[in-house]
């Protein structure tokens, strides 16, 4: 199968690419850091191509994917959107306004942007799947998630209203809602270097790895083609949905 994988360079999208490969696949994997891709493509060989592009930028993107073989982008089996992030945990009043963007502009915007340039030549060769990644944050708030949280909700109703549309065509659309995973560079990213802060986030509490999503992601890729899981959610045993809260001034 052909595999384009968004935000290869690290966490999740490292491991999906690298397992990708191990089961024979052909990956294109994506990121803006090019000396991680070139990496990358050191330890994963020619059935592996990088591309190095910013999401939310679509002239960048369509450049990035004009310089692939002609005959690739019209045979992409899977797509998995991955590439995201989360900037900041102050409360809605204390955040910061260009860190908002910034999660609007890669998390929605990006993955919008990628998704339309693929589907078109799913639904032509009737057959694809897509792999969104959102997140639980997309379907419970929780203090400091404000932004970040809405554009995982946006990511998980896409991909549902990307079935609708998707009716007849072959296409399937499954959506990957994880909770708190470790071995990334996600918190690191959140609290902006304090890799302290981040650390603090995964102590003492055994938290779901990249080689757990990449195995999920792997399983969703080889149903057979009449199934689709709509949605998946996945949290660490150690991490609980409830926490209703009120405050008693
Ligand atoms: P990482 O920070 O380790 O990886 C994020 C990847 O996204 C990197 O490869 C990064 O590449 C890429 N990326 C970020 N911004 C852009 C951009 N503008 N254009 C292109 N690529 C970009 O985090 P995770 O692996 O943990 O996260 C992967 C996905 O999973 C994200 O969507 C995240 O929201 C989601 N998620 C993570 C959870 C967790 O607890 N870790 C839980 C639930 C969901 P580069 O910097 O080179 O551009
Ligand atoms: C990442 C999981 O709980 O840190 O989406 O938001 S969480």
């Amino acid at each position: 199968m052909n595999i384009l994988v968004t935000g290869v360079t690290s966490g999740f999208g490292k491991q999906i690419a690298a397992d990708f490969i191990a089961a024979g696949h052909t990956v294109v994997g994506t990121g803006r850091r090019a000396d991680k891709l070139a990496q990358l493509q050191q330890e994963l060989g020619e059935r592996f191509l990088p591309l190095g592009f910013d999401v939310a930028d679509k002239d960048a993107m369509a450049v990035a994917f004009d310089s692939l073989p002609a005959d690739f982008l019209p045979n992409i089996d899977v797509l998995v959107n991955n590439a995201g992030l989360a900037l900041g945990l102050e409360p809605a009043h204390q955040a910061d306004l260009g860190d908002w963007q910034t999660m609007i502009n890669t998390n929605t915007l990006g993955l919008v942007n990628v998704t339309h340039a693929i589907l078109p030549h799913m639904v032509a060769k009737n057959d694809g799947l897509i792999i969104n990644i959102s997140s639980t944050a997309g379907n419970y708030p929780y203090f400091g998630a404000n932004v970040y949280g809405a554009t995982k909700a946006f990511v998980t109703q896409f991909s549902l209203n990307l079935r609708a549309d998707l009716l007849g065509k072959n296409v399937r659309v499954s959506n990957v809602e994880p909770g708190l995973c470790g071995g990334t560079e996600f918190s690191n990213v959140r609290f902006k270097g304090d890799d302290d802060k981040a650390s603090k986030v995964y102590e003492n509490v055994q938290f779901v790895s990249p080689k757990d999503i990449s195995d999920i992601v792997l399983w969703l890729a080889n149903q057979p083609k009449h199934v689709n899981i709509n949605r998946l959610e996945v949290m660490p045993t150690a991490q609980t949905f409830a926490g209703l809260t009120v405050y008693k001034g």
